[in-house]
Formats: C-alpha cells, sequence, structure tokens
C-alpha cells in the first residue's frame, strides 16, 4: 500500500526538501499551500506533477493553518498515514510585531490538526510531526540544550510554539496517538527564506560582489547558532516517524558559531576578505583584499557591512548549542553535511543568480533586486 503524508508549509524551505524525500521514499504527498496574490510554489515547481497526468504523487490543497474546517475536510479527504506540521509564520523577530496572527497559526494551527485527526477517528492510524524548535530554551538553562533542558522561551513565535510542543505531548498521552516533536536547531540551505540571517548574508554578499547592492545591514552578530543543513534535518523528521514508539528528540550538530563568523565564511567563498573594528552599533566589516573575479564591484576599504538596531529584538536568544545525542544513538542519525559546506553551497547558489542579473543590468535589462530585509 502506498503510504499517504500530508504536509503543512510544503511550500517552505523544509516543506520543499520533504516532498522530494518522501516521494523519493514512494510516498503520496498531499501538501497543503497559502492562497497567495502571486506565484508562492518557486521551491516545489521542479516536483509538480500535472494533476491530468495519470497517478500523480503530489497533490496541492489550498489551505490555512488558521482554517479549521478546510483542515479538517483534507483530512478527511486524504486519511493520511502521516501528517507533517511545518506551516508557520516561522520568523521570530515578525513575531513581535504580528504576535497574534503569529499564536494563531503556530499554536492553534497545531491543535487544529490534532484536533481534526482525533475527531475523525484516525488518531490510531495517522502519526503526527510537530515542527517544534530551539527557540523554545531561549534564555538557555543549560549548555548544551538537550530534550531535558528547561524551556524559557523568548519570543511571541517561541511561546506560541510552547503551546504546540506541550499539546503535542498532551494528545499522545491522553488519547494514545502517535505523535512527536522534533526539536530542531537552525537549519539553513539555498532554499532558506531570504530574511533568515544566514541567507541574508549569502544573498546580501553576492548582491554586493556583483554591485547589485551596496551594503548589508545587521543585527546582533554576536549571536550563536548551532546550524545544520535543511536536507539532513528533514531525513530526521521522516525517521522520527518510523519508530515503535513516538519520542521528542532535539536535532542539532553541537558545534555553534557566530553571526560574524558566518559573514566571515561567505565573504571569503567569493574571495573577498574582511575584517571587523568598532563596537557595538559601529561596527563595519571592511573589504581587506580580494582573490578571483566574483567580486568585479569591491574593493579594498569598502565597507560591506554595519549595524541597523532596527534588527536588534526586542528580546534576543544569545545563544544555542543542542546536543544532538539521543537521536544519534536512538536514530542513528548523524548530519552528513557541515556548516562550512552549506554556507559555501548558499553563497554559490546566490552567487548564480546575482551574476544574472548583474549581466543582465549590463545590457540594459535591469531587473529589480529585492531590498527587503529582515
Ligand atoms: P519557512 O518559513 O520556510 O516555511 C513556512 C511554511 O509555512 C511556508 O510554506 C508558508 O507558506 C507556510 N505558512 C505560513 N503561514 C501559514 C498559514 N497561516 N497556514 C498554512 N501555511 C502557512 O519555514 P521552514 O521551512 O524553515 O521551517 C519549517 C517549520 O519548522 C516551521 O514551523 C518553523 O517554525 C520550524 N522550524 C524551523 C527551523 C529552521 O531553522 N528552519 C528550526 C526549528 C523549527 P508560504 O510559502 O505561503 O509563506
Ligand atoms: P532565528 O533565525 O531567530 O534563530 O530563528 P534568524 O536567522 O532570523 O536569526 C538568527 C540570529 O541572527 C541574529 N541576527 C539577525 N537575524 C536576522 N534575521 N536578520 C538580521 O539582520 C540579523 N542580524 C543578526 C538574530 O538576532 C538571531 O540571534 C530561526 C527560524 O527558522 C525559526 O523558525 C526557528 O524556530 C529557529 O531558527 C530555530
Amino acid at each position: 500500500m502506498t503510504k499517504k503524508a500530508i504536509i503543512t508549509g510544503i511550500t517552505g524551505q523544509d516543506g520543499s526538501y520533504l516532498a522530494e524525500f518522501l516521494l523519493e521514499k514512494g510516498y503520496e504527498v498531499h501538501g497543503i499551500k497559502r492562497r497567495a496574490s502571486s506565484f508562492n510554489t518557486q521551491r516545489i515547481d521542479h516536483i509538480y506533477q500535472d494533476p491530468h497526468e495519470p497517478n500523480p504523487k503530489l497533490h496541492l490543497h489550498y489551505g490555512d493553518l488558521s482554517d479549521t474546517s478546510n483542515l479538517t475536510r483534507i483530512i478527511q479527504e486524504v486519511q493520511p498515514d502521516e501528517v507533517y506540521n511545518l506551516g508557520a509564520q516561522s520568523h521570530v523577530a515578525v513575531s513581535f510585531e504580528s504576535p497574534e496572527y503569529t499564536a494563531d497559526v503556530d499554536a492553534l494551527g497545531s491543535l487544529r490538526l490534532l484536533e481534526a485527526i482525533r475527531f475523525l477517528g484516525l488518531e490510531k492510524k495517522t502519526r503526527f510531526y510537530q515542527a517544534s524548535t530551539s527557540e523554545l530554551y531561549g534564555l538557555v538553562q543549560e549548555i548544551p540544550q538537550r530534550e531535558t533542558t528547561p524551556f524559557y522561551p523568548r519570543s511571541p513565535y517561541a511561546v506560541a510554539k510552547l503551546y504546540s510542543y506541550w499539546i503535542t505531548v498532551n494528545y499522545r498521552e491522553a488519547y494514545g496517538m502517535y505523535a512527536c516533536n522534533g526539536i530542531l536547531f537552525n537549519h539553513e540551505s539555498p532554499r532558506r527564506g531570504e530574511t533568515f540571517v544566514t541567507r541574508k548574508i549569502t544573498r546580501g554578499l553576492a548582491n554586493i560582489a556583483q554591485g547589485l547592492e551596496d551594503c548589508l545591514y545587521m543585527g546582533n552578530i554576536d549571536s550563536l547558532r548551532d546550524w545544520g543543513h535543511a536536507k539532513d534535518y528533514v531525513r530526521m523528521q521522516w525517521l522520527m516517524l518510523q519508530q515503535d514508539t513516538p519520542e521528542d528528540f532535539v536535532i542539532a550538530t553541537g558545534v555553534q558559531y557566530s553571526v560574524r563568523q558566518f559573514i566571515e565564511w561567505s565573504a571569503a567563498e567569493l574571495g573577498v576578505t574582511v575584517e571587523f573594528s568598532g563596537e557595538g552599533v559601529d561596527e563595519v566589516a571592511t573589504v581587506k583584499s580580494i582573490e578571483g573575479d566574483n567580486a568585479p564591484a569591491l574593493k579594498p576599504g569598502d565597507v560591506v557591512m554595519r549595524i541597523d538596531p532596527q534588527y536588534f529584538r526586542p528580546a534576543e536568544v544569545e545563544t544555542l548549542l543542542g546536543d544532538p545525542s539521543n537521536a544519534k544513538n536512538k536514530l542513528g542519525w548523524e548530519p552528513e553535511l557541515t556548516v562550512q559546506e552549506m554556507c559555501a553551497e548558499m553563497v554559490q547558489d546566490d552567487l548564480k543568480t546575482a551574476k544574472r542579473h548583474a549581466l543582465l543590468k549590463e545590457h540594459g535589462f535591469d531587473l529589480p533586486v529585492s531590498l527587503e530585509n529582515g
């Protein structure tokens, strides 16, 4: 029997990698996507199948995590073996600006799915994965953070995700559902949203190197994160639903670096050595030397990064470092890609796009480069 999975958030970074992964495993994949005023399926266009073809394996349904009736109807129609709840307003800084919406989608959205599974009598059939997060640890109470580390959320996003964490545990304990939390630390890729810090850096520096932007404006570059590759992490999401008993796992690499280091690596991948000077809001990164021909728009002495306090958060999560030993021991999971390899892949991908734009610009076809930041 072909297994059926529903993925909320299929148009996002993780959803797109997970859909690829499940299709390769022979699943029939049903994705829930939001209606948007412009196309929002760029990350999954390459796996989309014409519904007129016989036996398509990927199906898309319009839906929203704020809409109970529509979630219930999709689950009823599909009768899924597995539900992966990846959909969310996932930007921490934005959650301070839209706290109520974030709570509705990121907290109650999970409840709506769990309740639909239960209401439809699927609690013994349908397995449920909740995209929990290292942001739950917030103001960290223990280093490194593991499954037993107390939570201390520091944003409306993290507080909403805390509700989802516990409602998932609660439905497992109350109704015997196979429901579990993956407590995932930051994971990135060339498909990462442009306003998360890694992608903002790789895309921004590639654009600057090609003369499409002038300078990167950053927030707290002392922040420390445990970054992994999204491809490694979605494999783990699936593995968690294939065990005999449901359990919550921390997924991390066990190594942490600062945002400043990520800027250094990204510049180096472009052949540019940068030097940091100044303190606090006056800190800047200046070009020290350039090798190769990836940065024709730059010369030594150019300032490529400045601090803009608008990117400081009302409450910051300064440091995160995960202990993935439980996942390694019980599930045999090891990340295959290092953060440095991932950074290089992201820079090369953004450089390709920047070069295309620069070439078009040189020939008079000036494509606007979105300068929206986060
Ligand atoms: P993205 O922001 O890339 O993707 C989020 C997805 O959720 C998108 O498909 C988005 O749709 C969809 N979505 C947003 N709002 C709604 C809504 N109201 N109803 C239905 N769908 C909605 O996130 P990631 O792929 O990076 O993360 C996946 C999940 O994992 C998220 O829940 C995130 O909070 C969590 N997480 C992520 C980590 C990371 O480092 N990436 C770490 C730990 C947890 P659209 O494309 O239309 O915007
Ligand atoms: P995070 O990711 O908040 O950890 O949440 P993000 O990449 O946004 O920030 C990481 C750290 O970098 C600092 N930072 C900046 N961040 C952004 N976005 N823009 C900046 O200019 C900037 N300058 C410094 C931040 O302050 C922060 O400390 C991500 C999301 O994917 C969540 O959904 C997920 O749950 C967690 O990772 C784990």
